[in-house]
């Protein structure tokens, strides 16, 4: 029997950097994304006929450190699970530029845990399975649910994340236009930069004790279906993420040419009336969150950055799901 799972990347509109225990990989602030459509990591996952190690292709290529995360994760999984060792053998697809700053890795052990558990016959809940692709990484706990997520990192390293979703898609459905500057590899992963933010910035206690104000202000504005709040604490939570990030030693710049301009221009379409607002995360792409009816002008004026090399137009997609086959 083989299963084939499917998850979407998502984007934090409050973000999430820093951790509580790396051990465990707990985020010390809680985060607010929204799940995309079209952007998808399909995986397939079966148990090996042969061998005793559980194996992951990306694309049809192996990359030992990722085969790695995926072992672990699967180990993971058998320990909750109380599920007998089988090794595993996945397949991933991803249509999309990976370790980009894309949250390709969000979508990958969203796909990876929810695939696991219908082979193991659906052992856990999606809450149980959440928990577990946060532990492997922090973001992909919120790829397990769709439209509007809400993560809560816990008071304390005793407890667990909850996750939830807070708004369907279809209860608000706004576009996101992805400018793609460059499809490099970042220079720092996000594990290590956000190391470096908590042992070197002076921000670093200021970003987490305003983060709670932020997170309810963002669900507020979810829940209102207010475009200007929450395109206003959106841009103000990001600029502060990078605020963070730069004042680190030695500096995080996830930015390039491209993206400041490209902040610009979504300022530019907002004095003009459109509804958009910018983020951006841990690399130099910039995400427009905008009105479905200003998706065409959003994606034009985005293409038409100097340094943009792509654009991608995408809505806001269900949690992970999985299906044997
Ligand atoms: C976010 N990022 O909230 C923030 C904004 C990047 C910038 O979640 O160390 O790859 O594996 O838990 O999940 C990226 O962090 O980090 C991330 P780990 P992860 O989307």
């Amino acid at each position: 029997m083989q299963v084939l799972a499917s998850a979407h990347p998502n984007i934090a509109l409050v973000k999430y950097w820093g951790k509580q225990d790396a051990v465990r990989n707990l985020p010390a602030v809680s985060s607010v994304s929204i799940t995309l459509d079209r952007l998808t990591v399909r995986t397939r996952v079966g148990f090996a006929e042969h061998g005793d190690k559980d194996r992951l292709s990306i694309n049809g290529h192996v990359d030992p450190k990722s085969e790695q995360r995926a072992a672990q994760c699967f180990d993971a999984y058998r320990v909750s699970a109380d599920a007998p060792f089988r090794a595993l053998v996945a397949e991933s697809d991803i249509n999309f530029p990976v370790a980009a700053g894309l949250a390709s890795s969000a979508a990958g052990f969203a796909a990876l845990v929810t695939a696991a558990d219908v082979l193991h016959g659906g052992r856990l809940s999606r809450l149980e399975l959440a928990r577990l692709a946060g532990q492997a990484s922090g973001s992909a706990a919120r790829s397990m649910y769709g439209g509007f997520v809400y993560l809560a990192a816990p008071e304390n390293k005793n407890h667990p994340i909850n996750v939830n979703t807070v708004l369907s898609a279809d209860a608000w459905p706004l576009s996101v236009v992805i400018a793609v500057t460059t499809h490099e590899q970042k220079a720092v992963g996000s594990t290590e930069g956000m190391e470096q933010s908590r042992l070197t910035s002076p921000f670093y206690d200021t970003w987490v004790a305003n983060q709670a104000h932020d997170v309810d202000d963002a669900l507020a504005a979810i829940q209102s279906h207010d475009f200007e709040r929450l395109a206003t604490i959106s841009e103000h939570n990001c600029l502060k993420m990078h605020a963070v990030m730069l004042s680190s030693q030695p500096g995080l710049v996830y930015w390039n040419g491209a993206t400041v301009e490209a902040i610009h221009r979504v300022r530019g379409l907002r004095r003009l009336g459109h509804a958009v607002f910018f983020t951006i995360d841990a690399g130099p792409q910039i995400k427009a969150v905008c009105d479905p009816d200003d998706t065409n002008a959003v994606a034009d004026a985005l293409a038409d950055v100097p340094g943009v090399v792509e654009v991608m137009c995408c809505g806001l997609g269900p949690g992970a799901t999985a299906t044997q086959c």
